[in-house]
């Protein structure tokens, strides 16, 4: 992999001079900062351009998208270094798609079922400072991974995207879903006293430097709302920026709007009762499990009254 490109070149600088240069009331028109929480060290730290140069990873969770990933990967901007697309068993030619289409992408089976446990697999994989995580099935347009980058390059540690912010929007929210998610994002907003403006979308990207913290244990849909809300717990520095979401190309959804909806809602109430972090504790799948190496059978030690 090479990782010799000039990000610089590539990214329009969306940002003032610094995220707190925007003009109050107008950062919805351009880009509106959720600056949650003032971090002791964040007031000492001068937020503005970093010079040295980021390398970006994208990761891509894919399950059965053989019909879009193509159009996903052939979108990809020139500044981004690294692809990393984790599977989920698909049954169908996701992963040979993907390979002819970007011979250099990395490819990796997930340990265990769904998305979130896909993207921790993707995460720890990724060797870009900076994370971008975008869905396989067309919904997200990675021309937009810019609008991503470029905070995260201007001080900010972790960015979401918003179908709700001026300059974004979706095709694809079915009335149902919206106000699902509507619900969910004042339920969000008045747990943790903020203002975001969207819960349950995936387009979101942060510093490589910063998964630790994140400490992600999600294994459903509900990593979109992990990720979050951890990002605040962390008391990460937090962007929203508008972003549009299109009707997946091709296939059906994975997502079961009311089981899903509810998985969100448990960890909404969890992460507001509980403070200390939860557990990981992923069942593994026996595919995985066969692909793994077992452990090498161990020379036998002499028993004590067989030495010489
Ligand atoms: N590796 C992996 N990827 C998954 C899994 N479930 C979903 N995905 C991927 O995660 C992304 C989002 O899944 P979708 O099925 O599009 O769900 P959604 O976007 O929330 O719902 P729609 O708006 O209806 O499309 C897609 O790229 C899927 O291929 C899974 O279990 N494993
Ligand atoms: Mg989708």
């Amino acid at each position: 992999m090479t990782l010799n490109r000039d990000i610089g070149t590539h990214i329009p600088n969306l940002l003032p001079e610094s995220p707190r240069a925007v003009p109050p009331g107008q950062g919805d028109h351009v880009l509106s900062i959720l600056r949650m929480q003032e971090r002791a060290e964040g007031d000492a730290k001068e937020v503005g351009v970093r010079p040295e140069r980021q390398t970006v990873s994208v990761v891509i969770p894919t399950l059965n998208e053989e019909k879009n990933i193509a159009w996903v990967l052939e979108r990809m901007p020139p500044f981004v270094d690294e692809v990393v697309l984790v599977d989920g068993h698909s049954h169908d030619r996701t992963v040979e798609v993907a390979r002819a289409i970007r011979p250099d992408i990395v490819v990796l089976t997930q340990h265990c079922r769904g998305k979130g446990d896909a993207a921790r697999v993707a995460f720890s994989a990724a060797t870009g400072d900076l994370i971008v995580m975008i869905d396989a099935d067309g919904s997200m347009d990675p021309h937009e991974i810019h609008r991503f980058v470029t905070p995260l390059m201007n001080g900010y540690d972790f960015v979401k995207g918003s179908r709700f912010l001026a300059g974004g929007g979706s095709t694809d929210l079915t009335p149902l879903r919206r106000t699902g998610n509507q619900m969910l994002v004042r339920l969000t907003n008045s747990f943790f006293l903020v203002h975001f403006t969207d819960l349950c979308y995936g387009f979101c990207s942060f510093r490589r430097d910063c998964l630790p913290a994140l400490a992600l244990t999600a294994h459903g849909f509900e990593i979109e709302t992990e990720l979050v809300v951890h990002a605040l717990k962390a008391n990460l520095r937090i962007a929203e920026v508008p972003s549009n979401e299109l009707p997946r190309r091709c296939g059906v959804s994975n997502l079961r709007t009311f089981r899903d909806g509810q998985r969100v809602l448990r960890t909404l109430i969890r992460e507001r009762v509980v403070r200390r972090p939860r557990p990981v504790v992923d069942p593994i799948d026996h595919r995985v499990l066969h692909q793994w190496q077992a452990p090498a059978a161990e020379p036998a030690t002499p028993m004590l009254s067989e030495a010489p």
